[in-house]
């Protein structure tokens, strides 16, 4: 038997519901064989009100991961938490060196409940180092501002010129996710193609057990594009494995609560529709 082979360049949440553990849950819930490159570990103080601390490997032993990942051969890549400009440039290159055109760009900028951009500088290697690379970006709202230099979407129309903009800069296709910020009634992402324009949408769940959602989403993406779906179907797919997800996340204690990574493949996924706008 043999596996598409996924890789994620990110960070490891310790609390497990976020990073490279939502990533290696969500792969192989999706069947592919999951690989990773460690960036950085982020770590959470329970005696400070779970505040994070993120200590960055040494570019050294990212180089000698990505060699040891690149030597397999993989099918797609997914980047997460990259917290240095070098960090980025490395995975800039790792990506060029495979030749993958499957590669789904997650511009992780902040922990959720923490609001700074990880580091000055990264913003703009970013945009230098991945985007031009990205098969699909997927940020979240204030992710997609920063990038495209324009202020923070707060509706859907200001969604539809922020995707242009990332697009401009060269990433393929663009999936903005509105998360709770957006004035909307459901649960919508916007999709973009460079052509058209695509609204997803599910009920919206009422919990604040979402922790990790923003991995899972690109996580699926990412082992859906590597398990030969076009790149509609692979967003279209990762958007009801991640409503599941959502609508059952659980509390893993008074400070966190992640999402069941698992929950589609056990109980099945919401209605999600497709709504070209
Ligand atoms: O959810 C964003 C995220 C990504 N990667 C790592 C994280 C977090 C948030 O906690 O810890 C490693």
């Amino acid at each position: 038997m043999t596996l598409k082979k996924t890789l994620t360049i990110a960070g490891s949440d310790t609390s497990g519901g976020a990073g490279i553990q939502a990533d290696l849950k969500t792969f192989q819930e999706h069947g592919t064989y999951g690989i990773t490159a460690l960036t950085v570990v982020a770590t959470m103080d329970p005696d400070n009100n779970w505040s994070h601390s993120v200590y960055s490997l040494p570019i050294d032993v990212v180089k000698a991961q990505l060699k040891t990942a690149l030597s397999t051969g993989i099918d797609a890549i997914k980047t997460g938490m990259l917290s240095t400009e070098e960090a980025i440039q490395t995975a800039g290159e790792a990506i060029e060196e495979s030749r993958l055109d499957h590669v789904v760009i997650d511009p992780v900028m902040v922990c959720k409940g923490e609001d700074e951009v990880l580091n000055p500088g990264t913003v703009d290697a970013m945009v230098k180092y991945l985007l031009p690379k990205a098969e699909i970006v997927t940020p979240n709202l204030f992710e997609a501002g920063q990038l495209a230099g324009m202020k923070t979407p707060t509706t859907i129309e200001q969604m539809k010129s922020v995707a242009e903009k990332l697009h401009s800069l060269g990433a393929r296709n663009v999936v903005i996710k509105g998360g709770k910020q957006l004035q909307h009634d459901k649960a919508a992402d916007l999709f973009y193609d460079g052509k058209t324009f695509t609204l997803l949408e599910a009920e919206k769940t009422d919990t604040h057990y979402n922790h990790g959602a923003g991995c899972t989403f690109a996580a699926a993406m990412t082992a859906n594009l590597a398990n030969g779906l076009s790149v509609k179907e692979a967003v279209l797919e990762a958007k009801k494995f991640v409503s599941a997800a959502i609508a059952n996340g659980w509390k893993l204690n008074e400070y966190v609560g992640p999402v069941l990574h698992g929950a589609k493949n056990k109980v099945g996924a919401p209605d999600v529709t497709a709504t070209e706008i």
